[in-house]
């Protein structure tokens, strides 16, 4: 009799939770993961901009390819820049004291980490695309946004979210 009651009672456990789940909206677990991606982006949009002013602070200036020195620039977290924060011997002509400036896993899947491609290291963002780098070479303590716009910081970086392109749904530093 006491067993019977228990099973009825998870029984009506089960029924009600079901009918819950049932209102649950469609996309909420999607939601969820999507949100969940955003944030690790936006963590490792941080992460690059401090990466890159820690190396302004040991070598006094970003690193930048020559012709770019007096010039902003906007570059992609990919092969040389990468290979620069990284420390490696394909970045030793900008950073001759070898050091490593970012810490990051290696890609699952092709996503969110680093990518050791055979023409250099890419730093993928949780849709697989490298985030966009702008520099401050200039010395103004300025950069061009995404959109055209002046933004007041020495160095930003950005995802382009989900859909790969300049749209509302990108992830910003600032
Ligand atoms: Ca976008």
């Amino acid at each position: 009799m006491k067993v019977r009651k228990s099973l009825l009672r998870i029984l009506a456990v089960v029924i009600i939770l079901g009918f819950l789940l049932a209102f649950v909206p469609k996309d909420w677990f999607g939601d969820i993961e999507r949100k969940a991606m955003q944030a690790e982006a936006s963590n490792e949009a941080l992460n690059l901009v401090y990466a890159l002013k820690q190396f302004r602070y040991d070598y006094g200036r970003f690193p930048t390819q020559p012709e770019r020195a007096d010039k902003d620039q906007k570059i992609q977290s990919a092969q040389w820049l990468m290979a620069i924060l990284l420390g490696g011997d394909e970045g030793a002509k900008w950073n001759p004291k070898q050091m490593r400036f970012y810490e990051r896993k290696s890609v699952k899947e092709g996503l969110n980490g680093l990518d050791y491609r055979d023409d250099g290291v890419v730093l993928v963002d949780p849709w697989g695309n490298p985030y966009v780098v702008v520099l401050d070479n200039s010395g103004d303590g300025k950069v061009t946004g995404p959109n055209g716009e002046v933004i007041e910081r020495p160095v930003i970086c950005y995802s382009l979210g989900a859909d790969g392109i300049i749209s509302e749904d990108d992830i910003l530093s600032w």
